[in-house]
């Protein structure tokens, strides 16, 4: 009987004793888990959208870069285009008490409210890509991105050095400007720069739409303006994607997309020289020249994030130098801004 009771209380000790154990190890781990999320820096970051091949390697570089390995966790949201849900998607990392919230906004203007809301949480704001067009710049930390209308230029210049070379009339280029989404930053930049040089260059720029930077909007607009116009002989596409849909368009109404104006063809000029197959057919010459727009912000943004965690400042705004590319030799060099920029060869060697 007493062997028996010592059994039953040395079993019910060893149970405890589990109990304990479990109990006591749980919290532990826990804890570690719990150690080991906040050493990792919480970015939340607020993507515009998936619209074009640009945005899609914009993304990629982000997320190669904010990883668990680097030290980082990445809270990705897609705004599908729309300022609405961006605008959520940034009171939602106020919620979640995230580090850094990184925007790539949509269009520039509407932000004043959420980014003074980030900014009365503590929260630094890093703007990528498009900028933001608000009344007091304190209310983010920096920006990082292209200098658009820069890029407008360039292309602008690149075609009227051609076209002078090529002794067309600047009055007989009957230009269409398929622009990305209204309102952003590179469609502002872009859209000014080939407007101030048609005005400058007395080229005949027949119309301004938008094709809000994908292929099948490029395609629909351009199938609309060569129902409209006769005559246009070069199509000013704002990303490759919507050149890629203009050159859908000018084929599909029995056309040519090329540089041979004065031999009917009509000249497709672009933006970005991300996607492969638009840099393609610059080697085959049915895009003539793409200014370039480099979208591979991810490092750059933690390069930042890094100078902040030391305690640094580092610069309101940095801009991204970038190349223009054509598989064409007649113009070799620009002068734009008073700066000479060389125009970069393509050989069908991926090395640029
Ligand atoms: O050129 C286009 C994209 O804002 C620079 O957005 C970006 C532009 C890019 O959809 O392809």
């Amino acid at each position: 009987m007493i062997r028996k009771s010592v059994i039953i209380i040395l079993i019910a000790l060893l149970c405890l004793m589990a109990v304990r154990c479990r109990s006591s190890s749980l919290p532990e781990q826990e804890e570690e888990t719990a150690e080991e999320r906040e050493e990792l820096i919480v970015v939340g970051f607020s993507q515009l959208g998936a619209e074009s091949d640009w945005r899609s390697a914009n993304t990629e570089s982000m997320r190669s870069t904010f990883t668990a390995e680097n030290g980082y966790q990445l809270i990705f949201e897609d705004g599908q285009q729309k300022q609405a849900n961006q605008i959520m998607a940034i009171r939602t990392f106020i919620q979640q008490e995230v580090d850094y919230i990184v925007l790539a906004p949509v269009t520039e203007t509407g932000w004043d409210t959420v980014l003074q809301e980030a900014k009365d949480a503590g929260i630094p704001v890093i703007i990528v890509d498009r900028m933001v067009n608000v009344s007091d710049d304190s209310l983010f930390t920096c920006w990082i991105g292209s200098d658009f209308e820069l890029e407008g230029k360039k292309a602008a210049e690149w075609l009227n050095q051609y076209t002078l070379a090529k002794g067309l009339n600047p009055s007989d280029l009957h230009i269409v400007n398929i622009q990305g989404t209204i309102g952003a930053s590179a469609q502002i930049g872009r859209t000014k720069g080939l407007a101030d040089a048609a005005r400058a260059n007395g080229w005949d720029l027949l119309a301004e739409a938008t094709g809000d930077f994908t292929q099948a909007k490029g395609k629909e607009v351009m199938e609309s303006l060569l129902k409209k116009y006769s005559n246009i002989n070069v199509v000013y596409c704002e990303n490759d994607n919507e050149a890629l849909g203009a050159i859908e368009a000018i084929e599909a109404a029995g056309k040519r997309a090329g540089s041979d104006i004065a031999g009917g063809e009509i000249m497709v000029i672009s933006f970005d020289g991300v996607n492969k197959e638009a840099l393609g057919y610059v080697l085959e010459d049915k895009i003539t020249c793409i200014a370039e727009c480099n979208p591979l912000h991810g490092p750059r943004v933690r390069t930042v994030i890094e100078l902040l965690e030391e305690g640094k400042q580092p610069d309101k705004f940095s801009y991204v130098s970038e190349k223009i590319f054509s598989a064409d030799e007649t113009v070799m060099t620009l002068m734009v801004d008073g700066t000479e920029c060389q125009v970069t060869i393509l050989t069908g060697n991926p090395s640029y």
